[in-house]
């Protein structure tokens, strides 16, 4: 079984970025630790704070979030954090070549029922020079990310790495603390017929996603002429990790549920590292109007519809969109 660095270093990435890869992943093996403690670790159940999301916080959205910015900002590679449980970004080390954004803990709401639950982490070049305190060091498109990933904590603890040669699995080996590749060039199947979305708010999703989403319902009775299945885990990073063991779409479309929030997912630490992972594997990421990756973000928490996957399903979603 072949470690992570080894890999890596063949793909000419930088030893710094490796380095810092590894960071995210030793706080990692801690949350997949604690994680895996449940009921005996006394961290689930909520805190009473809400975080900028107006979420309440859970206890190891707290427990994470401080993991993670602590070890990243004390290893000296990081010259700032973007976290979807800090309001602000956290300045680190000025002479740092990368920045990251990360969700500690993808999915929390699950952590209450024994469900999936994940990390996801976006690493970008730090603007030379500038300032770790200037939050516009993160206003950078997807497509600038030199490296994305998550880390799902499920029967095993899994990380799909992407550092642009493109998608790999590890699997972490808990006996020596060691992620092992265990999928080189995870590639997502063009056609599928499973789709992921959360169906409840179909009321209030715009007119193009019904009507997509009413035909695939309709299968073999239907204008798509066959049948087709649905999953929902609640959890992106448990979704799209079926997506890219086995095809699929995945979607949380623009919604009128909220005026004030029409999309649920975030650009920079849920959107873009997802969609970098599942192009590099050979699908497609989406608004519905636009590349994810595309995107010049205006603000660190900025929302997006997304519609990812298969590339020739997602492709047939987005002509009910034009
Ligand atoms: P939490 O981290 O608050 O559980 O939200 C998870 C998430 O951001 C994303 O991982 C899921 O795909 C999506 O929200 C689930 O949203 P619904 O709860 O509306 O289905």
């Amino acid at each position: 079984m072949r470690r992570l660095p080894p890999v890596l270093l063949e793909d000419g990435c930088p030893r710094e970025l490796i380095s810092l890869i590894r960071t995210v992943l030793a706080a990692c093996k801690e949350i997949s630790f604690r994680v895996g403690q449940g009921a005996l670790s006394g961290v689930l159940g909520s805190t009473l704070d809400e975080n900028i999301q107006g979420e309440t916080q859970k206890k190891l959205d707290v427990l994470t979030n401080q993991l993670l910015k602590d070890i990243l900002l004390e290893s000296g590679y990081v010259k700032a954090i973007a976290s979807e449980e800090e309001d602000f970004t956290v300045a680190g080390n000025p002479d740092a070549n990368y920045i990251v954004a990360f969700d500690p803990l993808d999915g929390s709401s699950n952590t209450d029922i024994n469900s999936l639950v994940g990390t996801i982490f976006s690493i970008m070049a730090a603007p030379e020079g500038a300032d770790p305190a200037d939050p516009s060091i993160f206003m950078q498109p997807g497509k600038n990310q030199v490296a994305a990933g998550y880390v799902l904590y499920g029967p095993s603890t899994v990380l799909a790495l992407t550092t642009g040669k493109g998608t790999r699995f590890f699997t972490l080996d808990k006996t020596h603390g060691t992620f092992l590749l265990t999928q080189d060039f995870a590639t997502v199947p063009e056609e599928t017929s499973e789709f992921a979305i959360n169906a409840s708010n179909q009321r209030h999703w715009q007119p193009a996603m019904q009507n997509y989403i009413n035909d695939l319902i309709a299968g073999d009775t239907g204008p798509r002429g066959r049948n087709f299945n649905m999953r929902w885990i609640a959890a992106m990073v448990g979704d799209v990790h079926r997506v890219l063991c086995r095809g699929g779409i995945f979607t949380y479309p623009t919604d009128t549920k909220d005026p004030n929030k029409p999309n649920k997912l975030r650009l920079l630490y849920e959107a873009n590292p997802m969609a970098m992972l599942i192009e590099q594997a050979g699908g497609i990421a989406s608004t519905g109007t636009e590349r994810i990756m595309d995107i010049q973000p205006d603000a660190i928490h900025q929302r997006v519809a997304v519609i990812l996957g298969s590339k020739n399903e997602v492709e047939t979603c987005l002509s009910y969109h034009k």
